[in-house]
């Protein structure tokens, strides 16, 4: 099993360069203006990138693992598997994507009984793989990552998400009192890149009161392999995220 695993993390790492590659096709083909674009919902789009992508990857998982189980963002759940599940965002920050801006990236996780045990976030931009196993560390581009430990945030940085599903008080009141503590914010628009980027230490902390499984579940093991605290907590229809050095996991709480 454990074997296994170890191979599936390769196969997962290689992949989401891969599938980062071919998103970052698309936005060129976006960037010559040869993209077509659906909107979801208010403030929600897709295109043929996350849908093609998102097919990449499935095929792919699906040949190699075909005992494996599936979630993806645009093609949904399989009914029914022997094993684990891949939960699959083929472009996290697809606002981003089509807005022609550069945060956006893949995100995949593979999980046994309902725990995340293999994370890969690839940032095709920067050519950043953010990867994690289970007891086995994380690492940015295969170089070891471990968040602050001390007890003080000298300079507080966090990347917040919103979601209207959640009320709007949530948000402003997180940021007040991030604010009223010295600790700066930034709102980046993909939870997987933030969460990955908490990890490599860029940000002190990330927080979103509403989430798909697919945006948090790789870097929900990359975060706990770096030593961040984690808390995610299954709402309907969603997650709540909070992950942070833990000098600051209080006050993110709020
Ligand atoms: P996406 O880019 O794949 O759509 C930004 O706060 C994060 O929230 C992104 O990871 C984004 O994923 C996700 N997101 C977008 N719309 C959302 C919604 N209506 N509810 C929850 N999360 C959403
Ligand atoms: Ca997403």
């Amino acid at each position: 099993m454990n074997n296994d695993l170890e191979q599936k993390y390769h196969f997962a790492c290689e992949l989401a360069k891969q599938a980062g590659l071919i998103a970052k096709g698309y936005q060129n083909q976006l960037l010559e203006g040869n993209l077509a674009i659906d909107v979801k919902g208010h403030q929600d789009f897709v295109s043929d990138a996350d849908r093609e992508t998102e097919k990449y990857i499935r095929t792919q998982l699906e040949s190699a693992y075909p005992q494996d189980g599936f979630l993806g963002e645009e093609s949904g759940a399989t009914d029914e598997y022997r094993t684990g599940v891949w939960v699959v965002d083929p472009i996290d920050g697809t606002t981003n994507f089509l807005r022609k801006q550069s945060l956006w990236c893949v995100s995949i996780a593979y999980l046994v009984e309902g725990e995340p045990v293999i994370g890969v976030i690839y940032d095709p931009n920067l050519d950043e793989l953010f990867h994690a196993r289970k007891g086995e560390g994380a690492y940015l581009n295969g170089k070891p990552m471990e968040v602050y430990q001390g007890s003080e945030a000298v300079v507080g940085l966090v990347n917040l998400g919103y979601s209207p599903k959640m009320p709007l008080d949530n948000y402003l009141s997180t940021m007040q009192r991030l604010l009223d503590n010295g600790i700066e914010h930034r709102r980046h628009g993909s939870a997987a890149l933030g969460l990955a980027h908490v990890a490599a230490g860029r940000f002190d902390g990330y927080r979103e009161d509403f989430i798909n499984a697919w945006d948090i579940m790789a870097g929900v093991v990359i975060l706990r392999e770096a030593k961040a605290d984690v808390a995610t907590n299954q709402i309907e229809g969603g997650y709540t995220i909070q992950a942070s050095i833990p000098a600051i996991t209080e006050l993110l709480a709020g």
